[in-house]
């Protein structure tokens, strides 16, 4: 039974992050970005955790594509006429804290920052696209890193909530939907480009990661509780990482495993954020961890602000399910960039070897919603393939539309289930630079551009076979799929 009743007013559209598309790393003021001194290659973290590593940008040895990004800071009036071509309700981008702020902890804005970002908004209002933005998408400024050691550092909640401040109070009349940091809960994974922590600046240990959380928490709140000053109407939610995960197999070890993962990987942030409070397995995650919620530096004031300030929705990526076992590790493992851990038998994979597993979004809608009771939004969702174009120059990516159509389908099913989704924006929507490898060959667009993981290219836009499909689906609310 196929289910394909999307809500009227439903969000369709698709999402990008202003250090994989912009370019233009230093252009009119712009300061660096941790994004910009990540190195090319499957790995960049290994990299920066090397104990040499220095922080610098390395031109004699790695590329830097999120340098050059697609050239969106020059292109983005024609990047955003195709997104309208297609029909987007929405566009989920995010603005590069370190174009407004180029090392993070001034007083004064950079004019040229917020001049872009007008533009980029006034484009997407034009064309009727509803702009939804991600306030901190992997890219915090350098300085932040080098001199206060990133997100474990206290004084970044007043750096942040001074950035959100400023791009709340200049855009909310002009932007309904926001959310406060990208996947917060990957720092599990990639603590270096969530939290700016790597092992040579005061290290990227259990114990650092969760004190850098609770102090995203408070930021997230603040913003939370600024743009509701500014209008309560406005929308501000949490970002997660989602993968729906399976024990391997009826042994209740490998089940209670499974439960102490979801806790900890997909919940543990969002229970924070949503309900506004440590969830009441905080002290036994912790002592896994191998320390306690008193050795953090929090107050009764930042509890307080957390539990007034919880977010409105909850936007999370959704690309793959993952499979936990403990008993013996005697299972394959899949590779996968992102998370890795047991091979799903049942699935395939992508060419990264992350598992393609479309019910398991339905699971993920139905476990999400059942637990917070609040509308739901999924910020980012695709395939990520090597797209060549045939003797005509076409791109015929139909398994990409065969990946889309397959999730469109069980979002549908989950609507059917009674939850609340108010939208869908897949990930990079015309291509852009990964941020896992940092580069160009693995896509996920609509749109394709014609550059290289060498930074060879015209950077031409192209639509793709999937450009056409997903205009239909989104001119048809979902129903032709
Ligand atoms: C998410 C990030 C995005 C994006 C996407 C795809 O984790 O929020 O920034 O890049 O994954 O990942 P990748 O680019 O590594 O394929």
């Amino acid at each position: 039974m196929t289910y394909l009743n999307f809500p009227k007013n439903f969000l369709w559209g698709g999402a990008t992050a202003a250090n994989q598309l912009e370019g233009a790393y230093q252009e009119d003021g712009k300061g660096l970005s941790v994004a910009d001194v990540l190195p090319q290659g499957k790995d960049r973290f290994a990299i920066v955790n090397r104990p040499d590593f220095n922080w610098t940008i390395d031109k004699s040895k790695y590329r830097y594509p999120n340098h050059q990004g697609i050239d969106h800071y020059h292109r983005f009036k024609e990047d955003i006429k195709l997104f309208s071509e297609m029909g987007f309700k929405c566009y989920r981008f995010s603005i590069a804290w370190s174009r407004i702020f180029p090392e993070g902890d001034e007083k004064t804005p950079n004019a040229s920052g917020l001049k872009f970002y007008d533009e980029v908004i006034a484009t997407c209002l034009k064309y009727d696209i509803e702009p939804v933005v991600t306030i901190s998408h992997y890219e915090m400024p350098l300085h932040l890193v080098t001199k206060y050691g990133g997100w474990k550092n206290k004084r970044l909640i007043e750096f942040y909530k001074h950035f959100a401040e400023t791009v709340l109070t200049r855009y909310f009349k002009q932007v309904k939907y926001w959310m406060t940091f990208n996947e917060i809960n990957s720092a599990w994974a990639f603590p270096v480009m969530s939290q700016g922590l790597v092992a040579n600046n005061g290290g990227n240990d259990r114990q650092t990661i969760f004190q850098a959380w609770h102090n995203q928490f408070v930021a997230s709140a603040w913003a939370v509780k600024i743009g509701h000053a500014l209008d309560p109407k406005l929308q501000v939610g949490c970002m997660l990482l989602y993968a729906t995960t399976y024990g391997y197999d009826a042994n209740p070890v490998n089940q209670l495993a499974t439960l102490q993962q979801n806790q900890a990987f997909n919940f543990f942030c969002g229970d924070v954020q949503v309900r506004g409070e440590y969830p009441a397995y905080t002290d036994a995650l912790m002592a896994d961890n191998g320390f306690k919620f008193t050795d953090l530096d929090f107050s009764a004031e930042e509890l307080t602000l957390l539990k007034n300030h919880p977010v409105d929705y909850i936007g999370f990526s959704y690309y793959m399910s993952a499979v936990v076992e403990t008993v013996e590790k005697e299972h394959a493992e899949v590779g996968g960039n992102l998370i890795s851990g047991i091979k799903n038998p049942f699935l395939k994979a992508s060419e990264w070897g992350w598992q393609i597993d479309p019910i398991g979004r339905r699971i993920a809608l139905n476990q999400l919603y059942e637990r917070y009771r609040k509308p739901l939004f999924i910020v980012e969702n695709g395939l990520g393939a090597v797209d060549k174009p045939d003797a005509d120059g076409k791109i015929k990516d139909d398994y990409r539309i065969d990946y889309l159509k397959q999730h469109i389908e069980q979002m549908g099913a989950a609507i059917h289930d009674g939850v609340d989704l108010m939208g869908y924006t897949p990930w990079g929507c015309i291509d852009l630079v990964s941020a896992s490898s940092g580069q160009m060959s693995k896509r996920y667009g609509f749109i394709y551009v014609d550059l290289d993981d060498a930074g060879q290219g015209s950077l031409n836009r192209y639509k793709k076979q999937s450009f056409n499909w997903y205009q239909r689906v989104i001119a048809s609310n979902g129903t032709d799929l």
